[in-house]
């Protein structure tokens, strides 16, 4: 075995003490080597300019693989995030409740559409990355690995985690790559009626009986770890924020997202009466930013490498309606048609 390296895949062992890699690079080459420098310079210059990088447009290879690896992780992370919430559709309390949620889970299957199309543009087809989901190959939010275990789980999901993904869909819709903003786009303005629905189910319980208080103190509890995961490693040990933000693919770096979060949701939190399970977290008036413990990477990199509590679970739901589907695509489709790949 390698030191620093992953036994398991060969790749760098990102998180452990021993290994922090910032910039990627490839055996000490630079990732565009083999690039035509005038024509990465030219493609450099309209970014810089903020132009939009579109499907037909000439790219390096290296844009090329980070988005689709990013796209399709967003894309995998829709369709499961669907999974924890959507259990609770039969259990909701209440018709209206019901109807909202069906809504909501509908619609983040919507937006993993919308984020397969924008993949595709980019040339990775879908059944490729469905596959790579189900055989465990790609990699989804980490904190779609955790159970809901109340109702007051889905409360918090809808409120704080689509609260964190607002966060950075708004600024990464302002990236390079057309159909990955446009698709943002769409997808940011449907989350923000998730935020309202999730906001307007934690105050319910928030100011309701005792029981329902403890109940969401208690998946607040549960979901804090996860949600402060959720931005992605510290910037010190992040691998591909230095690229990609160079390329604005990404617009803030994984930090910049949490502080961002910590801003915004934690005095809505305390203005509830709830509070969060960690006693260092406060805010330094004198530098702007919040302190809080440093999340367990160690933790992360379990879930996020497949052995969270739920991983299993998920995996083998999303195999299932596979396999379940296969025959609806193939009335679809003729065996020797090709998928039409989107271009925008
Ligand atoms: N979970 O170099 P880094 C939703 C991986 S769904 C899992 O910092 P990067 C919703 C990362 O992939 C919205 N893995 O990475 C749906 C990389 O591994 P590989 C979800 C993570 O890309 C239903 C390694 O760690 N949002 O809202 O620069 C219901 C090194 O990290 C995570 C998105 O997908 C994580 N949290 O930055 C309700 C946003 N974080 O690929 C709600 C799109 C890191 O080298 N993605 N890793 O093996 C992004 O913005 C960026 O990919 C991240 C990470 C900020 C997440």
């Amino acid at each position: 075995m390698v030191p620093g390296f992953d036994p398991h895949n060969g790749r760098p062992e990102m998180y452990g003490n021993a290994y922090i890699e910032t910039t990627p690079k490839t055996a000490g080459k630079s990732l565009t080597e083999n690039e035509d420098p005038v024509k990465l310079a030219e493609f450099e210059a309209r970014i810089a300019h903020g132009e939009k990088i579109e499907p037909q447009d000439w790219m390096p290879a290296e844009y090329r693989k980070q988005l689709i690896r990013m796209i399709e992780q967003h894309a995998h992370s829709e369709i499961i995030g669907a999974l924890p919430e959507g259990t609770w559709i039969t259990r909701a309390p209440g018709f209206r409740r019901k109807l909202a949620l069906m809504a909501k889970v509908q619609d983040e299957v919507g937006h993993a559409q919308l984020l397969y199309s924008a993949a595709e543009t980019l040339g990775k087809p879908r059944e490729d990355m469905i596959n790579d989901l189900i055989s465990g190959k790609s990699k989804y939010s980490n904190v779609f690995n955790y159970p809901a275990e109340t109702w007051a789980d889905t409360a918090i999901i809808a409120w704080l985690i689509d609260a964190g993904a607002i966060i950075n869909q708004v600024a990464n819709s302002k990236g390079s790559y057309g159909p990955y903003c446009r698709a943002l786009e769409r997808i940011c303005t449907e989350e923000s009626f998730h935020l309202k629905y999730g906001h307007d189910n934690v105050v319910y319980l928030a100011t309701g009986t005792q029981v329902q208080r403890e109940m969401v103190q208690d998946a607040l509890n549960r979901w804090w770890p996860p949600i402060m995961h959720f931005f992605g490693p510290s910037d010190k040990i992040s691998v591909h924020t230095e690229t990609l933000m160079k390329w604005k693919v990404k617009m803030a770096s994984n930090d910049d997202m949490r502080q961002k979060f910590l801003d915004e949701y934690v005095p809505k939190i305390w203005d509830l009466g709830l509070t969060i399970p960690d006693p260092d977290l406060k805010k330094n008036e004198e530098t702007g930013k919040w302190e809080y413990t440093e999340p367990d990477w160690e933790e992360f990199k379990r879930v996020i490498n497949g052995d969270g509590p739920c991983n299993k679970e998920r995996l083998a739901v999303r195999r299932k309606a596979e396999e379940k589907g296969a025959w609806v695509r193939r009335a679809l489709i003729h065996d020797n048609e090709q998928y039409s790949i989107p271009l925008a």
